[in-house]
């Protein structure tokens, strides 16, 4: 199998700075020859060179930070992903925050009509201008990619909506918003809380994801924002929110994934070097993505 390995650094779809040295971080940590190491061919095609220079405010009459630029940066990122998924590797996006899955996903549509995907992440990412509390792009992506929200940014690579509510599991939730409550409820979408792993246990809630997605997907994408995973393990990050899954948990549910045999594609993000104790979110990111690749204990 080759991978393809992109660089998709916008830090501008959130307030802090230094989650744009994210992809640069994970490649410190020795990922490609990791990766050799699982008889993987790997191709890195560095870092897209997104606009990052924004502003902290918000525009009153869209309730959005930096719209233009973001959209202008996820086009970028959807072209390189289209390119290299026709292609037929398999498109591995390092970020950057966690707008560049508007990108990403966008990208993969014209392959990949019935795209499955996982949002491993704290937070449901389903706001728009008219629910969020912030303002921040980031929290926008989910809903973005089924056709909710601004304009400029559901039809970059065309109008369609990009993903089907029913396609989608989220798991790790521990942050919603009112409105993500909402629309959670109105489209159906699959949650699984920090409560549901608890109750059921990290195996039966992949387990149940992935036989709820497999007749009706054509490919699954794993969108990993490292803020999922409890930020004892993941302290590098904008946005930790306390009690979630283990690094052990996380790791067993990306081996899972791999066992799956579904996995298409994936995004790793929200990796800020700037706020780690050394390289230690990096660290677990690379860790995850191996596991994902197929790495196993023996
Ligand atoms: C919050 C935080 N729901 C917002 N979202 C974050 O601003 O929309 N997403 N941090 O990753
Ligand atoms: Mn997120
Ligand atoms: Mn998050
Ligand atoms: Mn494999």
């Amino acid at each position: 199998k080759k991978i393809s390995i992109l660089g998709a650094p916008i830090t501008i779809a959130q307030p802090n700075g230094g989650v744009d040295l994210g992809p640069d971080a994970i490649r410190h940590t020795g990922l490609v020859k990791r990766l050799e190491s699982l008889n993987l061919t790997i191709r890195d095609y560095g870092n897209i060179p997104v606009p990052n220079n924004g502003t902290d405010k918000i525009n009153p009459e869209t309730n959005l930070k930096n719209l233009e630029k973001v959209a202008l940066g996820n086009e970028m990122i959807a072209e390189k992903v289209k390119e290299v998924s026709e292609s037929g590797d398999f498109p591995l996006i390092l970020g950057g925050d966690h707008s560049i899955a508007i990108g990403s996903i966008a990208g993969l549509h014209d392959q990949f009509k019935d795209l499955g995907v996982i949002w491993y992440d704290a937070h449901a990412d389903l706001n728009s201008g008219d629910t969020s509390p912030s303002g921040n792009i980031h929290g926008m992506s989910l809903g973005v990619n089924i056709g909710f929200g601004n304009e400029r940014l559901t039809s970059i690579r065309g109008k369609q909506p990009k993903l089907k509510p029913e396609n989608i599991v989220i798991m790790g939730a521990r942050s919603i918003d009112d409105g993500e409550k909402e629309l959670i409820g109105e489209r159906g979408i699959k949650v699984f809380t920090v409560h549901d792993i608890q109750q059921k246990g990290i195996e039966k809630v992949m387990v149940e994801a992935i036989n709820y997605l497999k007749d009706r997907v054509d490919g699954i994408h794993l969108s990993l924002d490292v803020d999922g995973i409890d930020p004892a393990h993941t302290p590098g990050t904008g946005t930790p929110v306390e009690g979630g899954p283990s690094y052990r948990e996380t790791h067993y549910a990306m081996s899972l994934l791999h066992d799956s045999n579904l996995l298409t594609s994936a995004d790793v993000v929200e990796v800020n070097p700037l706020l780690d104790e050394g390289n230690k979110t990096a660290e677990v990111a690379r860790d995850m993505i191996a596991a994902f690749l197929g790495e196993k204990y023996k």
